[in-house]
């Protein structure tokens, strides 16, 4: 896997699992900028192991000249009962494209992990990997992980910038941070 977002934010754990994982402004624009289109938003539910458990379901667009335009996706969020309200928060998301070249072979996964630092700081880090449900031949395998990276990359590091704009949103005019 690949470690795709380690920084540290001037915003509290609190609100940084607000932003990413409720029903956000912030997401929602987000989303229009990615155009994610047709969104759906299961709320949190709470399972018998402990941890909470949501789906999304959202239409992606694709700028990867190979594939289509556009492609249905399922996104199945975990929260992680070792989670503390304010303190530590660990969602592990696991996308499944369906209308993409291959995918009945591979999904996506990305693990968030957003530590408390101070009162208003905290630590975001994504971790994601490209997991195989079945064995592609090498070369597909290898094919549908270089497009799956690049795409990866591009998603992560314009989701970077923009808790970046919301950070510097957040603490303009309001005391030491
Ligand atoms: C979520 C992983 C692969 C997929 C894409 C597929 C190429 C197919 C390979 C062929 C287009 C928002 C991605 C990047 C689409 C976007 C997905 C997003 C960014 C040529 C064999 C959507 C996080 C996420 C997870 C997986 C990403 C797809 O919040 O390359």
């Amino acid at each position: 896997g690949r470690l795709y977002v380690n920084k540290v934010f001037n915003i509290s754990a609190e609100k940084m699992f607000e932003l990413l994982f409720t029903d956000s402004h912030f997401i929602r624009r987000f989303m229009n900028i990615r155009k994610i289109t047709n969104a759906s938003f299961a709320p949190w539910q709470s399972e018998a192991s402990g941890a909470m458990k949501r789906s999304l379901n959202y239409t992606i667009t694709i700028t990867n000249p190979l594939v289509g335009k556009f492609s249905t996706a399922t996104e199945n969020q975990i929260l992680y009962k070792e989670s503390r309200e304010g303190q530590y928060y660990l969602v592990d998301a696991e996308v499944y494209t369906h209308d993409v070249p291959y995918h009945d072979y591979f999904y996506t996964q990305n693990l968030y992990c957003i530590i408390r630092h101070s009162k208003h700081k905290c630590r975001l880090r994504v971790y994601t990997d490209v997991k195989y449900k079945k064995q592609p031949w090498g070369l597909v395998k290898s094919f549908i992980t270089k497009n799956s990276w690049s795409g990866l990359e591009d998603y992560f590091r314009h989701l970077e910038s923009e808790l970046m704009e919301e950070e510097a949103e957040l603490n303009q005019g309001g005391g030491d941070h």
